[in-house]
């Protein structure tokens, strides 16, 4: 494939690094982003997210002049929407908000002619790529036969984007096998080590839901063995240890919980489709949601409700090494902690802030100077000499993640 003119809507977590990687395949980007300061920032030179690797490949397209940022969207042969879908809660009931997605299709018509591709990246609820397709026709007066739409969700995993990006198998789904084939030819100019499967649109849509909630119910029951293994007494990582050594069997590791915005988030665009019949799903999430509050049940009876003590919570992203706090469960035990009148504080060495909400963060020293409980969350590098390990080990503490065994 030829040298493309590309514009990427949305230059967060995954559009920034896949701009920077299309421009690095040779193609011309031009990312565009509704957050005035975002595109500042980039303009400047500098990127406004923590990943390995991305400021100097940023760098290094922007001076090959490969990488445009512009703050209107600009007219290109093909648009690639990454753009948030977080979920909103309305009546208890958790469901996809889809007006960044909207919004980004009503911008795109602006300038979209015939011809064009539209590629939708964001994860989404089944048929939004169709909804997409309405809009762009509706907003451009276009047919929606003279332009085509793709949905290939992203699968990266943040602190490895760059290389995953590259390395990945990508999904590309689109109702017109045509529209998918161009897909899959633009993707492969980047993709140098994985491979491209094409299917229909709502296929791709499900599988990228189905991947995250596969792991989601798989550290569920996780969380769920080791509030058993509580109770039984015994070690849980031990157990999983030893259940892991049955060649079927691969139980991941049981946290605080599960944060971040892809598997606290996905599974509930299935549960919000189809009710009853993802039962399972539902509970999974329910059971990695309450894992906090159940750890915090934990920590009050082990400093037996004393108000005076002072609780220091060691990570407070949703994992490890990055600086992304969104859904954390370190956030739900601190903020419940300090509802009920607990003194609680946390360490997020990958954050320069001095609070998060109500929540004031310390540095490792002074946490572990002042604390009289520890709770660790993550296992941040920081964390991880023999000299932090035995002061946290001074102290009472609970270890969520089995990082200070052995
Ligand atoms: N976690 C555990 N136990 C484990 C593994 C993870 O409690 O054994 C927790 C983490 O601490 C974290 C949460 O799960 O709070 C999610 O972390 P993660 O590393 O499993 O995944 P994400 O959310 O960073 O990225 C996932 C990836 N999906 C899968 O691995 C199936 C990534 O490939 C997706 O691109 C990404 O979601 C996304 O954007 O959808």
């Amino acid at each position: 494939m030829q040298s493309k003119e590309i514009t990427v809507v949305g230059l967060g977590y995954i559009g920034l690094p896949t701009a920077v990687v299309m421009a690095g395949a040779g193609h011309h980007v031009k990312g565009y982003d509704a957050k005035k300061e975002v595109c500042e920032s980039l303009n400047a030179g500098k990127i406004h997210i923590v990943e390995n690797y991305l400021q100097e490949a940023f760098t290094q397209v922007r001076e090959n002049g490969c990488l445009e940022i512009t703050e209107e969207i600009a007219e290109s042969d093909i648009y690639v929407v990454c753009v948030p879908t977080p979920f909103q809660e309305e009546e208890n009931e958790k469901t996809a908000d889809l007006s960044y997605v909207e919004s980004a299709a009503k911008e795109v018509a602006k300038v979209l002619k015939k011809g064009d591709l539209v590629i939708l990246e964001s994860t989404v609820p089944p048929h939004t790529t169709a909804m997409m397709t309405e809009i762009l026709a509706e907003e451009s007066g276009l047919k929606k036969d003279e332009f085509y739409t793709a949905h290939c969700p992203e699968r990266v995993l943040p602190g490895k984007i760059l290389y995953e990006l590259k390395h990945n198998d990508r999904i590309i789904g689109a109702k017109d096998p045509e529209a998918a084939e161009i897909t899959k030819e633009l993707y492969e100019t980047f993709v140098v080590e994985g491979h491209c499967y094409v299917c229909d649109d709502v296929t791709a849509e499900l599988c990228k839901l189905a991947e995250n909630t596969f792991r989601d119910i798989n550290i569920a029951y996780a969380n769920q063995l080791s509030m058993l293994c509580r109770k039984a007494g015994i070690d849980v990582f031990r157990l999983i240890e030893l259940a892991n050594k049955h060649p079927r069997v691969s139980i991941l590791t049981p946290g605080l919980g599960v944060g971040g915005h892809c598997l606290a988030v996905d599974p509930w665009f299935i549960v919000e489709k189809y009710g009853e019949d993802a039962s399972l799903i539902r509970t999974a999430r329910e059971i990695n949601e309450r894992k906090p509050y159940w750890v915090k049940d934990q920590i009050l009876k082990d400093i037996n409700y004393d108000k005076e003590k002072k609780i220091g919570i060691l990570g407070m992203a949703y994992k490890p090494n990055i600086d992304d706090m969104r859904e954390s469960p370190s956030l739900a035990l601190a903020g419940a902690l300090e509802s009920d009148g607990y003194m609680v504080y946390g360490c997020e060495p990958n954050s320069h802030s001095d609070t998060i909400g109500n929540i004031r963060l310390l540095s490792l020293e002074e946490l572990l100077n002042s604390c009289d409980y520890y709770v660790v969350a993550l296992a941040h590098d920081e964390f991880k000499s023999d000299a932090v390990k035995k002061r946290i080990m001074d102290k009472p503490y609970y270890d969520c993640i089995g990082f200070l065994r052995g």
